[in-house]
């Protein structure tokens, strides 16, 4: 079965058509070629499309189930319902002319009754998507197991209470760890999708963290051990779905990766709808991530300001993605991570091609506020003004106070003499958003 030819109306890949483009999809401002900052904008943005959204999720909610009918979700044969999903999934990224994808293992080979035959599924759907590579232009940006949907994880997987459940997981990540060497993978993902609690009545906090940490260093030494070269990410999230998630925000993570001796070894994948929910904006938590020496690859979406779940949707918002590519381009970019797409169209989006708008839409927003970013950076609009905000701390005072050549009383006494009087100067906070503006609504060729 070959559902790729006919499921999608365009048959030629989205191209770039400017400003002015008509109706169809196009990009308006994704100018894959356009050199920014000495390097592509694609090799700049990294995009991945992401299988589970788009390619495995239904369109169900608690409320309602499938709404999408893809062909490939109905059958009796689980192993050609993923080849026929894995046809579907390269026509998508040649469309789409992504640079890379993602997957969870389960995403792209259905589970068997046993882990040696999830595996055997997972290593022969790999041989497809490893042939389908040889002829496309898509890469792998990373894989990842799911260690959250099946019952057996419903205590989570490193942190369960039976290590036996840890046992499992560890098998399953081997696996999945492996498949995303062999494809090329430029990094492996771990989000602790049920790493967390819903209760501390029955819960050992110390322990599960300990086991956390073992089982995060488990995969650092297979990493090593089979020459992987790319980094292990974590995914900050702080609920959902339990209550509190070990991984709570970029801070949370970063105390856990020197509390365990993993900062070597592991970054953070960051994502926006998670930021929300931890209370904290998407920028707040890359410019942690940054300012911590942690960053690593981005999940793009945006949740809903007014709903307090994760709702996965594309991310569409120009000044705020500004400001994040501002942070991350000013900081040199992407060095294995990039953008990866875990976002899900809303589920009446039910035509084949809102899976494409969705993903152009998108690209097309990323690719402006990136440019705005590097407009931004050029000009040194914020970088100017925050290096003169700063400026004491450069001064022989400021270095001499920060080197630890005064104590406490010297700086006493200097605050004491005769005349020292500081005065506060003004944050400036308004005149920098309407700079922001003014970049973020400059057209293509720098004008307006
Ligand atoms: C869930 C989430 C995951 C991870 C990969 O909120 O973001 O899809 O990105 O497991
Ligand atoms: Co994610």
């Amino acid at each position: 079965m070959n559902a790729s030819a006919k499921f999608f109306d365009a048959s030629a890949p989205v191209a770039f058509a400017g400003e002015n483009a008509g109706q169809g999809p196009a990009f308006r401002w994704y100018d894959r070629d356009r050199m920014v900052h000495g390097r592509r904008l694609e090799d700049h943005l990294r995009f991945a499309v992401c299988y589970w959204h788009s390619l495995c999720w239904p369109g169900g909610d608690p409320f309602g189930g499938e709404t999408f009918l893809r062909p490939w979700h109905h059958g009796t044969d689980a192993m050609a319902q993923a080849r026929a999903k894995a046809d579907v999934a390269f026509e998508l990224f040649r469309l789409l002319d992504v640079p890379y994808f993602t997957f969870h293992d389960v995403d792209a080979a259905p589970e068997g009754a046993s882990l040696a035959e999830s595996v055997a599924n997972l290593n022969a759907i790999a041989d497809l998507f490893e042939a389908k590579m040889a002829s496309a232009k898509v890469r792998l940006l990373w894989g990842t197991a799911n260690l959250f949907t099946h019952r057996r994880y419903m205590a989570g997987a490193a942190t369960n209470p039976d290590p036996e459940i840890f046992t499992y997981a560890a098998g399953q990540v081997r696996a999945a760890l492996e498949v995303t060497h062999r494809l090329g993978g430029q990094n492996y993902v771990l989000w602790g999708g049920r790493e967390g609690y819903e209760t501390l009545l029955n819960t050992d906090l110390k322990r599960e963290l300990d086991q956390l940490g073992r089982f995060v260093a488990l995969v650092v030494e297979h990493k090593h051990r089979i020459g992987f070269k790319g980094p292990i990410l974590i995914e900050p999230k702080p609920k959902e779905p339990t209550k509190h998630q070990y991984d709570f925000d970029v801070a949370t993570c970063y105390g856990f990766l020197e509390r365990y001796d993993l900062l070597k070894d592991v970054k953070l994948n960051i994502e926006q709808n998670h930021a929300i929910l931890a209370g904290h904006s998407f920028h707040h938590e890359v410019a942690l991530a940054e300012a911590l020496g942690v960053f690593g690859s981005l999940d793009i979406n945006r949740g809903d300001d007014l709903l307090g779940w994760d709702t996965d949707q594309f991310a569409m918002n120009v000044p705020e993605l500004a400001l994040v590519f501002h942070e991350i381009l000013n900081r040199g970019g992407f060095t294995s991570g990039g953008l990866n797409f875990d976002a899900k169209i809303r589920r009446q989006s039910i035509d084949p091609d809102d899976l494409i708008h969705a993903h152009v839409g998108s690209m097309d927003a990323c690719a402006r506020a990136f440019l705005a970013a590097a407009d931004m950076l050029d000009a040194g609009a914020l970088t100017a003004p925050l290096a003169k905000r700063y400026e004491g701390w450069s001064g022989p005072e400021g270095r001499a106070i920060l080197g630890g050549q005064r104590s406490l009383a010297d700086l006493a006494d200097r605050a004491l003499q005769p005349g020292f009087d500081p005065q506060p100067r003004s944050g400036r906070q308004e005149y920098l958003e309407s700079l922001v503006n003014r970049h973020v609504w400059r057209s293509a060729d720098g004008t307006g």
